[in-house]
């Protein structure tokens, strides 16, 4: 199930960086190895403490349950269990799942022999999560910088810390991160229209193929980019929009601490003005 005949022959043996051939096996579709362990432990651990964390406080509404960091008071310091500990324990195994999922598939790349764009593009997102809930409250002094793990709460932490800002959206790099997260599904929806477009012609016609392709853009836009040139623009949209986000949030606190409107007055403040 879930494994066509040919897929055999790329089960490899080795590319792993870790353990050897300890964990270099399968389990039904999917690879194990070192990593694939210390995902699962990690995942599964972090889970039970979620639950554990949901148990405790006063609502099973799946909106509104809600595991905090600690109060700021606790500075960098560990804080009790019920008091922001479960956050934090949750926080290092979430680190831990994630980074260990993107060196499992560092692994696979190896044994397939192909790039690690995969895993690369991952770690722009595992760089934005880390910022969020690790450098950005490091560089501010206490963990309860970090946003809490919950539906409702976690869009509550964003509004308020937004407004903390004034006016976030006037934040340059929350800009730039915007425009490429949008400019990323246009580009993904420009991809995906063509691709079903050429696969499916009418009824009795064959497929169609790159000529199609290059053709109908050259005719709608007097350009096209090429069918390997849309995923080399897709990879640098969508990784720059997550390390914008990233940017933008690690920027707000330690490096500007008053309303992001106030600092475009930088335009207003040039002597060509004087
Ligand atoms: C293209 C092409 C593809 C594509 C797409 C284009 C044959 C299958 C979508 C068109 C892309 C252009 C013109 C660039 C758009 C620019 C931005 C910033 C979104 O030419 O080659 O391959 O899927």
């Amino acid at each position: 199930m879930s494994m066509l005949s040919f897929e055999r022959r790329y089960r490899v043996r080795g590319g792993t960086l870790v353990g050897g051939d300890l964990f270099d096996f399968w389990i039904g579709p999917f690879y194990v190895g070192f990593f694939g362990v210390t995902t699962a432990f990690c995942a599964v651990t972090g889970t039970l403490l979620l639950i554990y964390g949901a148990a405790l406080g006063p609502t099973w509404n799946l909106w509104q349950i809600n595991v905090a960091p600690p109060d700021l008071k606790y500075g960098l310091g560990f804080a009790p269990m019920r008091e922001g500990g479960i956050w934090q324990w949750v926080t290092i195994l979430a680190t831990g799942a994630f980074v260990s999922w993107a060196l499992r598939e560092v692994e696979i790349c190896r044994k397939l022999g192909i790039g690690i764009h995969v895993p690369v593009a991952f770690g722009a997102a595992i760089v934005a999560y880390v910022t969020l809930e690790v450098v950005r409250p490091v560089l501010m002094g206490a963990w309860g910088h970090g946003f809490p793990y919950g539906i409702y709460s976690h869009l509550d932490w964003v509004s308020n810390v937004g407004y903390q800002y004034l006016h976030f959206h006037y934040n340059p790099a929350h800009m730039i991160a915007v425009s490429l997260f949008f400019t990323t599904t246009m580009a993904l929806g420009l991809h995906s229209s063509l691709i079903l477009s050429v696969s499916n012609p009418p009824r009795g016609e064959p497929v169609r193929g790159a000529e199609h392709e290059n053709t109908f853009y050259r005719d709608a836009v007097g350009y096209s980019i090429g069918a390997l040139g849309i995923h080399r623009l897709g990879y640098l949209i969508s990784v720059n929009a997550a390390l914008f986000s990233a940017l933008c949030i690690v920027l707000s606190g330690p490096f500007w601490t008053k309303g992001w409107p106030e600092w475009w007055s930088w335009w207003l403040n040039i002597p060509v003005w004087k």
